[in-house]
């Protein structure tokens, strides 16, 4: 599951991305590790040899949105419609440095990268019902154009009017056409405020106002400050809480968002204790013990003979997986048990 960055020229993207990788981001592309205070309870009470997290991969070579001109180039729109999430970085920081605007306003930059995005995909839209008029089987209820003229039909009002995608509500059938389109407005998105040094630990009333406006319509957003987030990311782990606390954070902003992130991208984790390897995975809300299986490997989903399941809770309450299943902790599931979040699965397996 890819999270792209996106956002204007010089809203400290880059500095994000490095900040997200947590002292381990190369290149433009990065498998980030999802901070879980569970799996590290975990982890520390197994000792394995070998520690393996849940990860988010971050994309940082998404070209910027123009300042002016054509905002989205073609470059922007092929490599945008690739993610699985856009992660839109707002400049709220005071900077001689950004080439497009003087001024500081969120509320101009988040609103035009967002209303460009359901422009672009309003015209696809536009596009395509024109084209469908012609379609020889539009009018045969049930058929493929049939049901993407009833959805394109649909969505085009709200389009119209300003609503992303990711914002109508859509059944499964049509959010599956949506995907097939790559629409930017309907893909999921979490837009991180850059705040100024001077703002890390209190969010300034504009912002706040456009956090409120975002998470009424479904979108996770953050203030963070990247240049403290990335000196913080370079940081010894033992270093870091002292720092945090002069900051006035609790934890690094950077933490949430990765974690938000997640959970946009419809994840959930569920953990393998091994003494060998232990870890975390993600996997889609909603899957089964089946699909955890084929997860870990595809052999294992082929001889699956049931699910051990010890849920997170019951694994604190009695402080390992042993003595979990001495206290009869442990449930015996088939394939088709929906994995909870927190899960500690063993697949017992033919193979
Ligand atoms: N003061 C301040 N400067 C920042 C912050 N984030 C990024 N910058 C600076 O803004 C400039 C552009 O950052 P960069 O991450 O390269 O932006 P990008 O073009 O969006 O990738 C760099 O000089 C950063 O150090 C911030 O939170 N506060
Ligand atoms: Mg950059």
């Amino acid at each position: 599951m890819k999270a792209g960055i996106i956002g204007f020229p010089q809203v400290g993207k880059s500095t994000l991305y490095r900040a997200a990788g947590q002292g381990l981001a190369k290149g433009t592309v990065t498998a980030v590790p999802v901070p879980d205070p569970r799996f590290d309870k975990i982890v520390t009470q197994v000792q394995p040899k070998k520690v393996t997290p849940a990860t988010v991969i971050f994309e940082d070579d998404i070209e910027a949105v123009q300042p002016s001109g054509k905002m989205f180039s073609q470059r922007f729109l092929d490599d945008a419609r690739k993610c699985d999430l856009l992660l839109h970085v707002v400049r709220v920081f005071d900077t001689p440095m950004a080439p497009y605007h003087d001024s500081v306003d969120p509320t101009r930059d988040l609103d035009a990268v967002e209303v460009e995005m359901v422009l672009t995909d309003l015209s696809i839209v536009e596009n395509r019902l024109e084209r469908l008029q012609k379609s020889m089987t539009v009018k045969n209820p049930g058929s493929p154009d049939y049901l993407e003229k009833a959805l394109f039909t649909k969505i085009h009002g709200p389009l119209q009017d300003g609503t992303p995608i990711r914002g109508m509500d859509l059944d499964e059938e049509e959010q599956k056409i949506v995907r097939n389109y790559q629409f930017l407005s309907g893909k999921q998105c979490v837009v991180a405020f850059n705040v100024g040094e001077g703002e890390a630990a209190v969010t300034p009333p504009q912002v706040s106002a456009l956090m409120e406006g975002l998470l009424k319509k479904g979108t996770q957003s953050f203030t963070l400050c990247a240049t403290i987030e990335e000196e913080i990311a370079q940081l010894e782990a033992a270093d870091q809480p002292e720092f945090l606390e002069s900051m006035g954070l609790a934890e690094p902003a950077a933490n949430r968002m990765i974690r938000a992130i997640y959970d946009a991208l419809g994840l959930v984790t569920f953990f393998t204790a091994g003494e060998n390897e232990t870890r975390a995975w993600p996997l889609a809300r909603g899957s089964s013990a089946l699909k955890a299986a084929a997860t870990i490997h595809n052999d294992i989903a082929k001889g699956f003979i049931r699910a051990e399941v010890v849920s997170y809770a019951d694994y604190c309450e009695h402080g390992s997986l042993d003595s979990a299943y001495k206290a009869n902790k442990m449930r015996l599931e088939g394939k088709e048990y929906v994995v909870q979040d927190g899960d500690l699965l063993h697949i017992r397996n033919k193979s």
